[in-house]
């Protein structure tokens, strides 16, 4: 399985619809709340150019956010990606 980063923050509706996503597939992944930690949304932002949450990673490449989680799903793409 390929190695999965999320960036999330606490109160997030795309946050939690991407987990759950990835937990429907039983994908494990590191998350980074950056609510929890100022230097995660710094880091998330720098990785991502991107300044929303969620920011997903797969094996250390930006994919987006969890609308583009749902696209590559609905391409069928995302378990090869994910490597499951
Ligand atoms: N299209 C984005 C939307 C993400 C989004 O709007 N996230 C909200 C939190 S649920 C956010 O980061 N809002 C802060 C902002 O827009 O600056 C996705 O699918 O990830």
């Amino acid at each position: 399985m390929a190695h999965i980063e999320i960036y999330t923050s606490k109160v997030c509706p795309y946050c939690d619809r991407a987990k759950a996503l990835l937990k429907a597939k039983k994908a494990s992944y590191q998350e980074y709340d950056i609510s929890q930690n100022p230097v995660w949304a710094q880091e998330s932002q720098t990785r991502s150019g991107r300044r929303t949450v969620p920011q997903i990673f797969v094996d250390g490449v930006s994919i987006g956010g969890c609308d583009d989680l749902y696209a590559l799903e609905s391409m069928g793409k995302l378990d090869e990606l994910l490597q499951l």
